[in-house]
C-alpha cells in the first residue's frame, strides 16, 4: 500500500537550487495544476522560492488553489515571460506529462534548457532521455499521487503528512480525485490510503468537492443537455457511444475552459457502452483542430487507438489527441477508424 521512493537526487538538486522551476502541461487539467501547486507550497514551506509555468490557462474550477500566494506564469503569444522564467531557472521539475510535446510552445525553450530536469508523471512511455531524474509509475491513479508518496519519502517529511502544509495537502487531494474522477477510475489501495492520511492531516474533503464539481455556471449545465440530447452518437455493435461539441454550440452556451470536464465519461453509464469519446471543435484562427478524449473500460486501449487513428495517446482507459479535418466529417472518419480497431464489420 504505502510506496517509497529514493530521494537522495531529488533532496541533493533542491539544497542546490536557488530558481525551481514548475511545469504542467498544455490545457492544465486538476492533476498538472495539483501536482505543480502541491510541489510549489512544499518547497514554500521549506523556505524556498520556486516559481511556476504553465504552456496554457487552467480552468476556473482550479482558481482556488493558485491563489495570489502561488503566482503561476501562463504563456501566450504575446507575453515571454514563461520563456525567461525557464532560461532563468537552475532546476525544472514537470509535472504529469510523458512528452515535451505537452508544454506546445515552451518545448524549444525547455530543450534549450541545461540545468538539471526532473519527471513526475504516471503516463506510458515517458520520455526519459531529456530528464535527469524520473519518477514515473503508470500504475499510480495520478500525478499527485506518485508526488505525494515521493514527498512522503523525503527525510524533512519521513512519513509525517502534516509536514507538508494544508495548502499542499488539498492541492495533492485535488489532482488524485479529478483524475480519478472522483476515485471511479483508476484508484488502488495507495490511493485510498493517500486520501486517508491527507484527511487525517485536515484536508476537507467535502469543500474539495463542493469547489470542483459543484461550481459549474448554468450555461454549462444547459450545453450538457443539450449535447446529450442532440450530439449523442451512439455505434450500438461496436460498444461506443460518442459526443460531437461544434464551436458554434460552444459559444452558444457561453463556453468557458474546463466547461466540457467530465462530459466524455457520460456515455459510459450506457448499457453496453465500453468505449467513449468527445470531439471538441476549436477554432481559434490558427489553432484550428479537434480535440478528442477517449474514455474506455477493461482492457479496450484507447492509449493505442488515439496514436493510432487521432494523433494523441495518454493511459490505457483514458487518452487524447487531435484531428484536422472538417467538423462534419469526424462523425464519418470515427465511425470508420472504431470498425477498423475493433475488427467489427
Ligand atoms: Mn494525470
Amino acid at each position: 500500500m504505502e510506496k517509497r521512493f529514493d530521494t537522495t537526487l531529488l533532496e541533493e538538486m533542491l539544497s542546490a537550487s536557488m530558481r525551481p522551476l514548475l511545469i504542467g502541461h498544455f490545457n492544465p487539467d486538476g492533476d498538472s495544476v495539483g501536482s505543480l501547486a502541491g510541489m510549489y507550497h512544499y518547497l514554500r514551506e521549506r523556505g524556498m522560492t520556486p516559481s511556476a509555468v504553465l504552456p496554457s490557462p487552467y480552468p476556473d474550477y482550479l482558481a482556488f488553489l493558485i491563489g495570489e500566494d502561488t503566482p503561476v506564469t501562463i504563456h501566450s503569444h504575446e507575453d515571454n515571460s514563461a520563456r525567461e522564467l525557464i532560461s532563468s531557472a537552475d532546476l525544472l521539475i514537470c509535472f504529469d506529462f510523458n512528452r515535451l510535446s505537452r508544454t506546445e510552445q515552451l518545448e524549444e525553450d525547455i530543450l534549450a534548457s541545461k540545468v538539471p530536469k526532473v519527471l513526475i508523471d504516471h503516463h506510458p512511455f515517458p520520455e526519459v532521455e531529456y530528464f535527469d531524474l524520473v519518477y514515473s509509475e503508470i500504475e499510480v491513479s495520478s500525478s499527485c499521487e506518485l508526488l505525494f508518496w515521493v514527498l512522503m519519502s523525503m527525510s524533512d517529511v519521513e512519513g509525517d503528512v502534516s509536514s507538508l502544509g494544508l495548502k499542499c495537502a488539498e492541492s495533492l487531494y485535488v489532482g488524485m480525485m479529478t483524475d480519478t474522477n472522483n476515485f471511479y477510475n483508476s484508484v488502488s489501495a495507495s490511493t485510498f490510503e493517500m486520501a486517508s492520511l491527507l484527511t487525517d492531516a485536515g484536508v476537507d474533503k467535502t469543500r474539495l468537492q463542493e469547489c470542483v464539481y459543484n461550481n459549474y455556471s448554468v450555461d454549462r449545465m444547459r450545453l450538457m443537455g443539450h449535447l446529450l440530447k442532440d450530439c449523442l452518437y451512439v455505434i450500438e455493435d461496436c460498444g461506443v457511444a460518442y459526443l460531437l461539441l461544434s464551436d458554434a454550440d460552444k459559444r452558444l452556451y457561453n463556453f468557458a475552459i474546463g466547461d466540457s470536464e467530465g462530459f466524455v465519461n457520460l456515455p459510459l453509464s450506457i448499457k453496453g457502452i465500453r468505449i467513449s469519446a468527445l470531439f471538441s471543435e476549436l477554432d481559434k484562427g490558427q489553432d484550428k483542430y479537434i480535440r478528442v478524449s477517449l474514455r474506455s473500460k477493461g482492457d479496450l486501449d484507447v492509449n493505442r487507438f488515439a496514436s493510432l487513428y487521432c494523433n494523441g495517446g495518454g493511459h490505457l482507459n483514458a487518452a487524447g489527441g487531435r484531428l484536422y479535418m472538417p467538423f462534419e466529417k469526424v462523425g464519418p472518419y470515427i465511425e470508420k477508424s472504431f470498425r477498423e480497431f475493433l475488427k467489427i464489420g
